[in-house]
């Protein structure tokens, strides 16, 4: 079997479990990898639980249990005024089947059948730190697969600078829109590198389960680079452009909420410091990391100005 090399993107969460528990699970892990690839020969794979990249993985212990990032969102379309309560508004929303538009500089703009881009494109998981602006942070097992691989696919023209994402709009599938005067649908930006470096994720699962609605089922992105609000949920539409998007927040309040939103403790919020986050459900405080624990792989995309 193919042991890989570590590249460093394993959170350095070990030091939180003895090593001996650590590396016991390594093995498991690596047997068990074993027997998946030797059985089941000819069968229809089921997409849940896909294979762990042993790059990204953390001792059990120091996940966030399923039931808090399950428990406590962000999701605006449902409630913009709680967290707790997101996941009790959620049932109405029909999330299959689900169509992605996709627009703009790609060699055939065309709208594609969510189910149709997952035969193409195998899932794998990863344990990545997710950091909120306002300062909650969580370690999540998310499913899916590297949006690079799907750019590659769209084949984007040379010139498509960045990728323009909207989340879906139906009012009466999703109480919080009728709540708020914001300017719906949500919608978010990367800059072409960014969309393809390969920490950015296109996620339809976590918990090795299918991705529940309050976490932006059936389709979101992940940047694990960046405060949560660029992980955008529940995506109708990629649009490959040449001028950098608008985003729903810079819109809403500009001087608080940049393009690029990277993880950065020094820069603090204008209305509060950056240098603690406080990892849910405990709401233990830890210090938060540059670029949230990403900074060997994404600095180089940035000349540090852009937070
Ligand atoms: N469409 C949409 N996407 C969204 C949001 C939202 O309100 N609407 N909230 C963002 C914010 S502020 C955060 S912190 C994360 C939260 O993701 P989670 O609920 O899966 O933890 O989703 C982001 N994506
Ligand atoms: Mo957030």
């Amino acid at each position: 079997m193919l042991i890989r090399k570590s590249e460093g993107w394993e959170i350095p969460e070990r030091e939180v479990t003895p090593e001996a528990v650590y590396w016991n699970r390594r093995q498991i892990l690596q047997s068990a990898g074993l027997l998946a690839a030797s059985s089941l020969v000819g069968q229809p794979k089921p997409l849940y639980p896909a294979v762990k990249n042993e790059e990204f993985t953390v001792p059990a212990a120091s996940l966030t249990p399923d039931w808090a990032a399950s428990g406590y969102n962000n999701f605006y379309e449902f409630d913009p005024n709680g967290k707790e309560t997101v996941k009790d508004l959620v049932d109405k929303f029909v999330i299959s089947p689900w169509q992605i538009q996709v627009s703009g500089l790609v060699k055939e703009p065309q709208m594609y059948d969510l189910d149709d881009l997952l035969k193409k494109l195998p899932l794998q998981e990863r344990v990545y730190r997710f950091r909120c602006v306002e300062r909650w942070a969580m370690v999540v097992p998310w499913t899916g697969f590297p949006l690079a691989s799907l750019i590659k696919l769209l084949e984007p023209k040379a010139s498509a600078k960045y990728l323009r994402f909207v989340t879906a709009s139906r009012p009466s599938e999703m109480p919080g829109m009728k709540k708020a005067p914001y300017p719906w649908p949500y919608f978010e930006g990367l800059r072409m590198d960014e969309a393809m470096h390969p920490l950015t994720m296109v996620v339809t699962g976590m918990y090795g389960k299918p991705l529940p609605k309050q976490n932006g089922a059936p389709v979101r992105i992940v940047t694990p680079w960046k405060y949560g609000y660029k992980s955008i949920k529940s995506i109708v539409n990629i649009e490959f452009r040449t001028s950098e998007p608008p985003t729903f927040w810079n819109k809403l309040i500009s001087s608080e909420y940049g393009f690029y939103s990277n993880v950065e403790p020094k820069k603090p919020h204008p209305r509060w410091s950056q240098a603690v986050e406080q990892m849910i459900p405990t709401m233990e405080r830890r210090p938060t990391m540059q670029y949230n624990g990403y900074e060997k792989f994404v600095a180089g995309m940035y000349n540090g100005k852009e937070f």
